[in-house]
């Protein structure tokens, strides 16, 4: 089985992230119920045992020791990172994969992507080869920024031309937040522009995702939950909208948020994590789907929104027949006709 490794930079980067892990660890929890470190758990976690020398590696099969996410996070402000390893998610990291500075590139794209792009260059090339050797067969690298902010999209589309230029065969897939029109960051539409270039020349896949839309996804998601039929139950804990119930203590404001775009991240992934006859590579939703070489922008969609609400309304049958759960990807074919395609996933 392959491996991936997630970068998150920035603030919204690592919100985003964290989320993410949350959520996976939960889902791995669901159904890995006899706490050994599998290859679905492999794909984006490693198994420590402190214990052991040179890094205390374990291998498949063995029982859970300490799992560490796959992950390198960058943030040139210090405050989102110190929460995380205060939070409830501070096991999974280590300092080894973590680079911040103090002050932040100021909602500045030039000062992310130049200045600490390039003051900041061999040590992130030197985390990421660090993730990159704890893989047995890296796949793809997830990018997880902000087109907003300085440091996401500065530095974010920084680290991505040396992911590039470092790992060239590797597949480097980047989901972006975009601002909303009433974005309180005044540079955002510039910052977005300039990283957008970045991100035409640098990257395999973008799946963009807008601050707008979501805000929208949740409003509409909690009208439906109010108005719920009678005889319907709406979960408590429900994961696509609320980080309660779970690891996350109590939530913050772009939480809701941001486990939308965990979701779609958890969705697409979950072919990769998880093993199934019909599943697929991560690298082949690039090859599939990207008609030529710049036109890349993949618009995720989810849906039913119903499910994702987890209220109680019966499974509508579906032909994937286990697979009830999709993703929608659109895309533009040889003949530039829009395309809508089904990522299946597990349910
Ligand atoms: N969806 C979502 N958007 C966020 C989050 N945090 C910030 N944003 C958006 O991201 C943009 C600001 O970018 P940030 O990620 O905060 O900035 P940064 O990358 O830390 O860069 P600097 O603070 O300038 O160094 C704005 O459009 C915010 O609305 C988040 O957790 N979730
Ligand atoms: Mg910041």
């Amino acid at each position: 089985m392959t491996q991936s490794v997630v970068v998150q930079v920035g603030q919204c980067g690592n919100q985003v992230g964290c989320r993410f892990w949350d959520l996976a660890l939960r889902e791995h929890a669901h159904v890995n119920k006899k706490g050994l470190y599998d290859e679905a758990l492999s794909s984006f976690f490693r198994n420590v045992d402190s214990r052991k020398s040179a890094g205390g590696a374990c291998g498949v099969g063995g029982r859970i020791q300490h799992l560490k996410a796959r992950a390198v996070l960058v943030d040139m402000e210090e405050g989102v990172v110190k929460e995380i390893l205060q939070g409830p998610l501070r096991e999974v990291f280590d300092s080894a994969q973590l680079l911040t500075d103090v002050s932040g590139s100021g909602n500045n794209w030039a000062v992310g992507h130049m200045t600490y792009g390039s003051a900041y260059r061999e040590q992130i090339v030197d985390k990421l080869r660090k993730a990159a050797e704890h893989c047995d067969c890296l796949q793809c690298f997830f990018l997880i920024h902000s087109m907003g902010g300085g440091t996401g999209s500065g530095l974010g589309t920084s680290v991505l031309s040396l992911l590039e230029e470092e790992f060239p065969d590797v597949c480097r897939i980047v989901t972006s937040i975009y601002p909303s029109a009433e974005d309180d960051v005044i540079t955002s539409p510039y910052n977005s522009i300039l990283a957008m270039r970045e991100l035409t020349e640098h990257a395999d896949c973008v799946l963009p995702v807008e601050n707008q839309s979501l805000v929208d996804i949740v409003n509409k998601i909690k009208i439906m939950s109010h108005s719920a039929k009678p005889g319907s139950v709406i979960k408590r804990d429900s994961t696509v909208i609320s980080g309660q119930g779970g690891l996350s203590g109590p939530e913050k404001p772009f939480d809701a948020m941001n486990n939308i775009v965990a979701n779609l991240l958890l969705n697409i992934t979950s072919s990769a994590r998880f093993e199934g006859s019909l599943n697929m590579d991560l690298n082949e939703i690039a090859m599939n789907l990207v008609p030529f070489p710049r036109l890349h922008y993949l618009v995720p969609s989810l849906t039913p929104l119903y499910t994702l609400a987890d209220v109680s309304v019966p499974t509508r049958r579906l032909d994937y027949g286990k697979y009830n759960k999709m993703t929608h990807i659109y895309a533009l074919d040889q003949r530039n006709v829009c395309i809508k395609i089904h990522i299946k996933v597990k349910f």
